[in-house]
């Protein structure tokens, strides 16, 4: 619903206007709202990050059902899939012939099953769209850090994009190198994410296997599409669908795009519906509430971005029934605002500006204003604009008021904590306000880079959410005896012996200041003599600060200590949480 202006932008210039996308681009964007799907040998040995060893016997889900995962995502509202065909473990979800590290030595359908195969099959059943997530970075292979491993990487894309129809993404990883197995190596390599992969080779083999496809990137090497540079399911109120051709692409490049960048190259906002990507069990009580979901839809899809958002596949082969409710109801939550919420108005005036220019880098002098008319005072909390972004993104900063009891009174998106949030439009804009009863809208294009293209306006009466279920949980073990006796070592004291098997670590929220990526854990009787139970890296955390779960063998101990062997940044150890069981 709302109300399509195309028409009524008689002033406004039809030529395009700077970089604008390319079909495959148009297309991309218009899904809005597609599916991750996260599955692999990490969701047997509870990891978000496998280490690359982990036994291929593990995979032998009892019920996988690629089918209910379909169903589900488009019940979600979800327009297609992308799958983990191969996480950083390096196992392969179908039975790639250059490597034995895949489900063809697994026991599920006696090696014989194709994970990949099921779930392209099961999306064109549903009518949904499927794609690839292939991890560079492969903690398995024993040329990783080698070309040769570059030559393998492309083989699997080829194999990918010649063997499953119709791909509408190619999603590659940031995550780059580290330490691994590597074929029994067992140590750490480092590349350079920048020259190591030769990604121009790749992306022309992409366009000439896949022509409708778009690439995901997070810098070097341009693509289609833009990591938003958080994981945490929000892109910046100002995200200009633009970057510059070349060059690095520093956090507020990715988040907020760049106002006069030479390429097309949107933003994609990506979350999980729990905190982590890969199912664990301690997360049940932890899946999305309702209000979190349509926040990340307000910031997300109402932020001129698409939302890829991951159900991840419990041990059982399915995605678990909280998450499949809570996807359901989210999609059932924007059918309520969007559809049954909408606010019937007329558009009274529409005041064109003259002064925009026709060409680029001339001053922009005037605004453009549309006044909304209602019949009666009427209830509405908010507001849709979206520009025409086949003829380019143009709107940089625009005004909304509201006409309450014969008073114009300004409106400022809520979810924005500096400023009214009121600034570019692209292919959708959302604004949330509190409710207000008004009779007429004032809606001004107050700076544009070239005359406004607006293609509809909407507003929509959304009912008040109130939190459901919390998002994750942060409670402080104040009942532990926590001792620093280092800046960077920790050490907890239970007064008596206790068998232990697991540690769990929450880093410190909101911030990178003392948050642990490496650390080394110990345990003792008798504060004298120490035993070594797990040391590494904790996966993904500087991304996804969720709770990280390190489980050891069965060990009694008076004392645990944990070493911080590295942090993100700062000097000092931080933490949100501990707890040790
Ligand atoms: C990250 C990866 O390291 C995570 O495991 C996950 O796959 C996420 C979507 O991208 O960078």
């Amino acid at each position: 619903m709302g109300c399509l202006l195309l028409a009524l932008n008689a002033a406004a210039q039809t030529a395009p206007f700077g970089p604008v996308p390319t079909e495959n681009q148009l297309r991309w964007q218009d899904m809005e709202m597609y599916a991750f799907i996260h599955y692999s040998l990490n969701t047997y040995t509870d990891q978000e990050w496998g280490f690359g060893n982990e036994d291929p016997q593990l995979f032998n889900p009892s019920d996988l059902d690629c089918r209910q995962w379909a169903r589900v995502c488009k019940q979600a509202g979800m327009k297609g899939i992308i799958f983990t065909a191969k996480h950083h473990c390096g196992f392969c979800m179908w039975p790639s012939s250059y490597t034995e590290y895949s489900v063809k030595n697994a026991p599920w359908k006696n090696g014989k099953g194709d994970v990949v195969r099921e779930l392209a099959d099961a999306c064109r059943e549903e009518g949904l769209k499927f794609a690839v997530y292939l991890s560079p970075w492969d903690r398995n292979h024993a040329d990783y850090g080698r070309p040769e491993y570059v030559t393998y990487f492309r083989n699997q894309l080829r194999e990918l994009l010649t063997q499953y129809g119709d791909i509408f993404e190619v999603w590659f990883d940031g995550a780059n190198g580290g330490d691994g197995w590597y074929g029994g190596a067992n140590e750490t390599r480092r590349i350079d994410g920048r020259t190591y992969y030769g990604w121009a080779e790749t992306f022309r083999m992409i366009r000439e296997l896949q022509p409708g496809a778009v690439i995901w990137n997070d810098g070097g090497d341009r693509g289609d599409l833009r990591w938003v540079g958080t994981e945490a399911g929000n892109v910046g109120e100002t995200n200009w669908s633009l970057m510059p051709a070349t060059g690095d692409t520093p956090w507020h490049m990715l988040h907020y795009g760049v106002e006069n960048g030479d390429v097309w190259c949107p933003g994609e906002t990506n979350t999980s519906i729990r905190p982590g990507w890969f199912y664990h069990e301690t997360e049940n009580e932890h899946v999305k509430s309702l209000s979190k979901l349509m926040d990340t839809y307000y910031k997300s899809v109402g932020r001129n971005s698409t939302l890829l958002l991951n159900f991840p596949i419990a041990p059982n082969g399915r995605i678990h029934p909280t998450d499949s409710l809570r996807g359901i109801a989210f999609k059932k939550m924007i059918d309520e605002v969007f559809v049954n919420g909408s606010v019937e108005f007329r558009v009274d005036s529409v005041e064109f500006a003259t002064a925009f220019p026709a060409e680029e880098g001339t001053a922009v002098a005037n605004s453009t204003l549309y006044t909304l008319n209602f019949k009666q005072p009427t209830a509405m909390n908010r507001f849709v604009a979206e520009e025409d972004i086949a003829l380019g993104q143009r709107v940089k900063n625009f005004s909304l008021e509201a006409e309450v009891d014969g008073k114009w009174v300004p409106l400022r998106d809520m979810l924005v904590e500096n400023g009214d949030g009121l600034t570019t439009i692209g292919h959708r804009r959302i604004v949330c306000f509190p409710t207000v009863q008004a009779t007429k809208l004032r809606f001004t294009i107050t700076d544009s880079k070239a005359a406004p293209v607006i293609k509809r306006l909407g507003v929509y009466l959304a009912p008040e959410l109130t939190a459901d279920i919390p998002d994750s949980g942060e409670k402080k073990s104040s009942a532990l005896h926590i001792f620093f006796s280092s800046p960077r070592q920790m050490m907890v004291d239970w007064d008596t012996e206790q068998t232990f098997t697991t540690f769990r670590y929450l880093p410190p929220q909101n911030t990178r200041d003392g948050l642990i990526t490496h650390y080394t854990l110990w345990a003792s009787t008798d504060w004298a003599h120490w035993t070594k139970l797990a040391s590494g890296e904790f996966s993904n955390i500087v991304n996804n600060p969720i709770w990280q779960t390190i489980k050891f063998p069965a060990t009694k101990a008076r004392i645990l200590k944990l070493d911080a062997d590295r942090l993100a940044e700062g000097e000092r150890m931080g933490y949100g949480d501990v707890d040790f069981y």
